[in-house]
């Protein structure tokens, strides 16, 4: 992947430090050596749970450069939560620094090796040669949860990921000339991949900020030229009077995905910006899909139009043209790791992945996704499947049985709430409740209202209905 000129800059942090293509370069060979010197081989995974830093970039792109699969952790995963991804991607690696430090024990429990992110950066070693890769090697694992309750390695190879940054690239018209904010966490495909190989590809550079920051980001509006965010970033503009049409005037695209932007968040913000916000849509299985239009309409409600190279349909639509969107492309993960069951489950025989999302498309072949088939809650633009909450909430004593859904919210677009039916004579409260699971799930995905009944409404054939439950918590709010 060709990127920027060596003097020119790629990165700048919240001090003013500046690393120009030139340091990236050296940074990366060299950490490539140190991670080489630690035993990570060609093909061996790497996990990296470290605080969001250049540091964090450096070591992704080492890894790649030294041949190895990167695994990065979001950092709010609890050691029980590591555990399982240490056990199913089996790395030669664990990186992790002064934030998760206290995840060691469990990696020495699971005879991985640990280094820490300043221990790599401190290792004095030539620069390590890139290692040749094929387009069909796999460059990155990274873990979504799964239906099941057990998250699921997607595998991403060198084509999945350099495919979709060119498409990206050439549809988002990105340059050197380009500035991002980059306010997003880098352990997901948003802020690894979309926000960070486009920028590569494009020789542009970023403005990198430890974490969304409305002040820092107001502030450096009139340096940039773009920014990627999720809706919350947008709907926390809105009424603000720091993002006016002024503050605005030297940006020149402004993008939003992983979650549904809503109409009328659009509408507010084009009012008081100017800008029409450009959403997109994704997966981490399949990158970047579709994207609104640079030039021509940017639909509101929609998430536009298939990415060069992408074919997108829609399977067993209804009289309305709804049905389930499938996805076919460069950009599409060969599958799970170690999965073959779940990646057989998730292609059709014609080799298209079944997203799980409900969509439709208009004359002009814009997609809308209406729905989701899978159970699924996306609150602030983190996904969080119900499964692995109902799983933690029916395994304490007292339990029933649970389950777990998601509620509007205004801010996060959803929020996680749990109904929980106890066994007779049990006397279980949400506060104890709330601290049983907290060891065993990142604090995000901790459901933020609990509701006991006495039984789960379900339908004839047994299946509990989560839209009734979220009808009754909604009711229940409002009174
Ligand atoms: C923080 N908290 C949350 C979330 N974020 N709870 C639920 N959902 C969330 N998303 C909780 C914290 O645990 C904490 O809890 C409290 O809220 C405040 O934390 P803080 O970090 O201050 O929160 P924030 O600054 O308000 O963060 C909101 C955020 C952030 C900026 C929206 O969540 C964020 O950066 N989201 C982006 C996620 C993302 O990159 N998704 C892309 C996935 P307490 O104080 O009670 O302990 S990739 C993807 O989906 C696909 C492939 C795609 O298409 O991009
Ligand atoms: P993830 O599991 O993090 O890969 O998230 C992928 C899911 O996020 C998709 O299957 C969609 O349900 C959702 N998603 C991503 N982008 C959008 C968008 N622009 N609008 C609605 N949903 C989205």
């Amino acid at each position: 992947m060709n990127t920027g000129e060596a003097s020119q800059p790629f990165l700048t942090t919240s001090d003013g430090t500046v690393t120009t293509y030139g340091d990236l370069r050296d940074r990366v060979a060299r950490r490539a050596a140190a991670l080489r010197a630690a035993g990570v081989a060609p093909g061996d995974r790497v996990l990296c749970q470290i605080a969001k830093s250049p540091e964090g970039l450096y070591l992704y792109l080492a890894t790649v450069w030294a041949g190895a699969v990167f695994v990065p952790l979001n950092t709010a995963y609890t050691a029980s939560e590591l555990e399982y991804f240490l056990s199913d991607a089996a790395p030669a690696l664990l990186i992790l620094d002064e934030t998760t430090a206290s995840a060691r024990p469990k990696a020495e429990a699971a005879k991985v090796k640990v280094a820490t992110s300043a221990d790599l950066a401190a290792t004095d070693l030539p620069p390590l040669p890139p290692v040749a890769r094929k387009p069909d090697d796999l460059a990155a694992i990274l873990y979504t949860s799964g239906t099941t309750g057990r998250s699921k390695g997607a595998m991403l190879t060198h084509d999945n990921l350099v495919s979709n940054a060119r498409a990206l690239k050439e549809c988002w018209r990105f340059g050197p000339q380009d500035v991002l904010i980059h306010a997003l966490p880098i352990f997901h495909t948003h802020g690894l991949f979309v926000a960070t190989n486009v920028t590569l590809i494009s020789g542009a550079q970023m403005l990198f900020l430890p974490a969304f920051d409305l002040t820092a980001i107001a502030n450096l509006l009139p340096q940039a030229t773009t920014i990627m965010g999720v809706p919350t970033f947008y709907s926390r503009m809105i009424g603000d009077p720091r993002f006016d049409k002024a503050a605005f005037a030297h940006m020149r695209l402004v993008i939003s995905g992983s979650a549904p932007l809503l109409a009328d968040t659009h509408a507010a913000f084009a009012e008081q910006t100017g800008h029409a916000i450009l959403e997109r849509y994704g997966m981490t299985e399949t990158n970047m899909i579709t994207s609104n239009p640079y030039d021509g309409a940017r639909k509101a409600g929609t998430v536009g139009l298939p990415l060069p190279g992408v074919q997108v349909r829609i399977a067993k639509p209804d009289a309305a043209g709804i049905g389930g969107i499938e996805v076919k492309g460069p950009n599409v993960t060969p599958g799970y790791w170690q999965n073959p069951d779940k990646t057989a489950e998730s292609f059709t025989p014609d080799g298209f992945f079944i997203t799980g999302d409900l969509g439709q498309l208009d004359e002009a072949g814009y997609v809308s996704i209406v729905g989701r088939e899978k159970d699924l809650v996306i609150s602030g633009g983190f996904n969080i499947y119900p499964k692995e909450i109902e799983v933690q909430i029916d395994a304490l004593p007292g339990v029933n049985e649970s389950a777990v859904f998601g509620l509007p919210h205004p801010d996060l677009g959803e929020v996680v709430a749990a109904a929980v039916v106890l066994n007779p004579g049990a006397t279980l409260t949400e506060a104890e409740l709330l601290a049983m699971i907290a060891p065993h799930l990142a604090r995000f995905k901790h459901p933020r209202s609990i509701r006991f009944l006495d039984a789960l409404p379900r339908n004839t054939m047994g299946k509990v209905q989560k839209a009734e439950l979220r009808k009754m918590a909604i009711m229940a709010a409002a009174n």
